[in-house]
């Protein structure tokens, strides 16, 4: 018996295990007439994708009144790589119109997401997200989420093969119950309960917690690939790919109320060929599928067990489920983390252009009606469309000439061109927040675009306008925009409040470290002015402010802050 069996499993555990293959009783709860669902519905849905909302602004004056809570669904389809088509991304246009209250959100796993879906439109919503050959399932919930790519657009045999290793990954570690399709798409029902349908890789409970794959292009860390559970590294022989190295155990997530949670990087585990890829990637899965912690959701995601255990202990199991021995990882250096934004040209001659959207969101405001605009230029031209992990776009397969009218069109409309931006608002992120994330402490999308300007008017002023600094602002520690990996971490701890976190490396493979807690909103730019004008001053040819910070150490940047302040 192992361990775990003795101990109390997590309530979420027994939601899975009854819920004969992620049916649960969703059918039935789509016809009742209700504005949301049940406890164990909510749990069960999140595996197709949805997560059940409420508009946090109105909670209080809603409660007072004795109404219920207005209640909203977000729907997260999984994109593979973040790459459309240009119906596919039409038609998420259309639904975010229809349905999703006029705007998009591009999410920092390179997919969309709609908010304010009601109930009674949330089978349409996804029924809508199929017809163009898109799905949901995998969007949330314990399997392993949408798994991003380096987005930036390439032509060859060795990129080719990635994607075509990406896609094979996907499929392997995809959800196979059927059902998704008799929930949403009336597919025929196979439900044969518990023990009868056949899903290989997960089981009845799927796996203990979240679980994130990430591909990229040796030298291009532009989607953080060392916060995943698993990091896919391809290496180059000629125009082929050589093999892979794997990193395993990386996770941002924390918990306020528990200082045992942490984020973590990923370590280098193992290279792997083309043909060794799939094997391990599905080993590794497995090991924590039957290792990872059940007890505990604080605990469960794979850096625990990796942290518990060791990474030797990790790597035995992995070739014990492989069935043979891992060759050591090869050494990765990284040239860029940028986003690849602005107009270019890839290796076949096509013309791209990356535009930066700012926070993810795609809605038409008095001042820029951004996503009419972004329709109409997806309708006419029918780019290749590349969601990034940046929470961008890039607009691709299209010819110089088409390039140079978009950017006409864009600069006609007053949305600014990657190239006339502030180098640190291209690396910049804020996560949702308020007021749909139910997790959320403080606000983060709501807010940023003005603290963003701030520093950005702060940097000009200190002679740092072309120098780029990362930003990253979360409204909770849960790390959805990756901030403990900025140069500049702002983490929200309660309303109005931030933590503020220092010093990670600009190719993301080194984390930063909390500098000051509970810095009010208001003082977020002033408190980082005395040690972004000791940078000015001191830096080294070429030296960023997250080295900088690293190499100077927290004393001296706690000496300059307290030396200003006093
Ligand atoms: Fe996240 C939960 C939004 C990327 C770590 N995240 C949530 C929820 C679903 C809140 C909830 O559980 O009720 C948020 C919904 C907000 C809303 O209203 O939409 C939410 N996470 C997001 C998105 C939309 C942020 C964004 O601004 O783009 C990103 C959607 C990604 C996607 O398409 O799948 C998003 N979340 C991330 C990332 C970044 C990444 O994956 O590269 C992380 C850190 C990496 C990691 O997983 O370790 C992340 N989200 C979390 C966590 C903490 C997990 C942990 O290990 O502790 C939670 C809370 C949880 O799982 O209990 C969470
Ligand atoms: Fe919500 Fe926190 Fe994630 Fe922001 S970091 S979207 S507040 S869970």
């Amino acid at each position: 018996m192992s361990e775990q069996d003795v101990q109390k499993l997590s309530k979420v555990e027994q939601i899975k295990a009854d819920s004969r293959h992620l049916r649960g009783t969703i059918a039935e709860a789509l016809q009742d007439g209700t504005t949301h669902f049940s406890e164990e519905n909510v749990q069960v849905l999140k595996f197709h994708g949805v997560y059940q909302q409420d508009d946090r602004d109105l909670r209080k004056i809603l409660k007072k009144e004795g109404k219920e809570r207005a209640y909203t669904m977000m729907v997260r389809a999984r994109i593979p790589g973040g790459v459309l088509n240009a119906d596919q991304y039409l038609q998420f246009d259309r639904l975010g119109d229809m349905y999703g209250g006029g705007s998009l959100r591009i999410t920092t796993r390179q997919t969309f997401q709609l908010h304010y879906i009601l109930k009674s439109n949330l089978k349409e919503t996804i029924r809508g997200i199929n017809e163009v050959l898109l799905t949901t399932l995998g969007g949330c919930g314990d399997q392993v989420r949408n798994t991003v790519c380096c987005a930036a657009p390439h032509h060859g045999a060795f990129y080719d093969q990635v994607r075509e290793d990406l896609l094979s990954v996907v499929n392997a570690v995809s959800a196979k119950t059927n059902a998704y399709h008799e929930i949403w798409l009336d597919g025929q029902k196979v439900d044969l309960g518990n023990d009868a349908e056949e899903e290989p890789l997960y089981g009845r409970t799927y796996l203990p917690r979240k679980f994130k794959i990430a591909f990229t292009y040796e030298g291009d860390n532009c989607c953080d690939v060392y916060s995943h559970d698993i990091g896919v590294v391809a290496h180059r022989d000629g125009d082929a790919v050589a093999g892979y190295t794997l990193i395993v155990g990386g996770g941002m997530g924390r918990t306020a109320s528990d200082k045992n949670t942490h984020p973590a990087l990923g370590q280098p585990l193992a290279f792997v060929t083309r043909a060794q890829l799939l094997d391990v990637c599905t080993a590794i899965v497995k090991v924590q599928r039957d290792y990872g912690n059940r007890v505990d959701r604080k605990f469960a995601r794979m850096k625990y067990l990796i942290e518990k255990r060791g990474l030797d202990w990790f790597r035995r199991q992995v070739e014990a489920y492989y069935g043979g021995e891992l060759q050591p990882p090869r050494e990765l250096k990284w040239e860029s983390s940028a986003d690849h934004l602005g107009s270019h040209r890839d290796e076949s001659g096509k013309a791209y252009i990356g535009i930066f959207v700012e926070n993810g969101r795609l809605r038409d405001t008095a001042a820029v009606p951004l996503k009419s605009l972004l329709r109409d230029i997806v309708a006419k031209y029918r780019p290749v469309i590349r969601l990034t992990t940046q929470q961008n776009m890039i607009l691709s397969e299209l010819t110089e000439s088409q390039v140079r009218e978009i950017e006409e069109i864009l600069r006609g409309a007053g949305v600014p061109l990657a190239e006339e931006l502030p180098p640190s608002r291209l690396e910049s992120m804020a996560c949702v927040a308020l007021p749909t994330c139910g997790l959320a402490i403080a606000e983060s999308e709501r807010v940023f675009p003005k603290v963003i300007r701030e520093f950005e008017a702060m940097l000009q002023e200190l002679g740092l306008g072309d120098t780029p600094v990362s930003l990253r602002m979360t409204g909770c520690p849960n790390g959805c925009a990756r901030p403990y990996i900025a140069e500049i971490g702002f983490v929200g701890r309660v309303i109005g409040k931030y933590d503020v976190f220092l010093g990670a490396s600009p190719d993301g493979s080194r984390m930063n470290t909390l500098f000051k807690e509970m810095v009010p909103l208001a003082e977020l730019a002033s408190t980082l002015r005395p040690l972004l004008q000791a940078y000015a001053a001191e830096r080294q040819p070429g030296e960023r402010f997250g080295d900088y910070c690293h190499r100077v150490g927290f004393d001296r940047l706690h000496a300059l802050e307290t030396l200003s302040v006093s």
